[in-house]
């Protein structure tokens, strides 16, 4: 008889981890997947996203090799997928609803995405809790338009979305249209091109970038920040993005700040394709413990 993977015996969640690290009540670290993509531009499929990034994660090594740490000891509870809408506000607000309470119960949060207009309901909740909240956006493409056919909530809103509500600093962009250049220019808004930052190894705008956010730091990660070299599982690729040890190096730098929340979105699988699905579960599992294990 054949002998079975025994992959296939842990618990389906964030790290395979066994039901005492993963409990809800003893965890710090939740892990929130979000399965919606109903406005996404070019090709769908980021609702598998989270499903597909969170059994990744069951073979991720929970020692982490730089910090030589297991970050899994903290405790990191996977939710079950929340319930979407067929309708982008209300699927929003449902996001900034189940945020609240988590922050209620002092959780450290980690959502997954899912198309990147959720991230403006995390947000909410957040800059209720902490006034002073700035948010990274770490995106190939501004995500700046007021309208996007006539939503307000398509994922390229995204970024004015959270302007609305605090300071957003960009960083790895290379995609946007002239009307959104302007408004950059216009609100002053910290903005990182990939072309300006990433094309050459001086590495001083890093310092830079963080030198613009509040202490209290939400951080959102679209995948598609990083290069298609490593990350073609978007929907809208765009060479010339972040390459792994480009974007660790950055994102340590945000130890400085305190980071009170992120999300990892945008994750749209290739089937038989895993590099892309073990690089964003990895990522993740970086994240966790550089911000959240200290
Ligand atoms: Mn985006």
């Amino acid at each position: 008889m054949a002998v079975k993977n025994p992959h296939f015996y842990f618990p389906f969640n964030f790290g395979a981890l066994p039901h005492e690290l993963a409990d809800y009540d003893k965890s710090k670290v939740v892990i929130f997947p979000v399965p919606y993509d109903g406005t996404t531009s070019y090709k769908p499929g980021t609702r598998d996203g989270p499903h597909a990034i969170i059994d990744a994660s069951r073979v991720v090594e929970f020692y982490d090799e730089e910090a030589k740490k297991n970050f899994s000891e903290i405790g990191i509870c996977t939710l079950d997928e929340l319930e979407i809408l067929d309708d982008a506000k209300k699927t929003i607000d449902r996001v900034y609803e189940a945020t609240k309470k988590l922050l209620e119960d002092n959780k450290k949060f980690v959502m997954l995405g899912g198309e990147h207009s959720l991230t403006s309901g995390a947000v909410r909740a957040f800059k209720e809790k902490f006034s002073d909240l700035s948010v990274l956006h770490i995106d190939a493409h501004a995500d700046m338009a007021d309208l996007n056919g006539d939503s307000k909530w398509d994922h390229g809103c995204v970024a004015r979305r959270v302007h609305e509500m605090c300071l957003v600093v960009l960083a790895g962009i290379r995609s946007l249209d002239e009307e959104q250049a302007k408004f950059i220019e216009k609100e002053n808004i910290p903005t990182y091109f990939a072309h300006e930052t990433l094309s050459s190894n001086d590495d001083s705008w890093m310092d830079d970038a963080i030198s613009k956010l509040s202490k209290n730091v939400y951080l959102t990660i679209d995948l598609d920040a990083l290069d298609p070299s490593i990350m073609p599982s978007v929907g809208t690729p765009v060479p010339g993005g972040f390459q792994w040890f480009t974007l660790l190096k950055f994102l340590r730098k945000l130890k400085e700040k305190n980071v009170v929340g992120f999300d990892v979105m945008e994750f749209m699988p290739i089937p038989g394709m895993h590099s892309p699905d073990f690089t964003a579960a990895k990522l993740v599992y970086k994240l966790i413990g550089e911000f959240y294990c200290k």
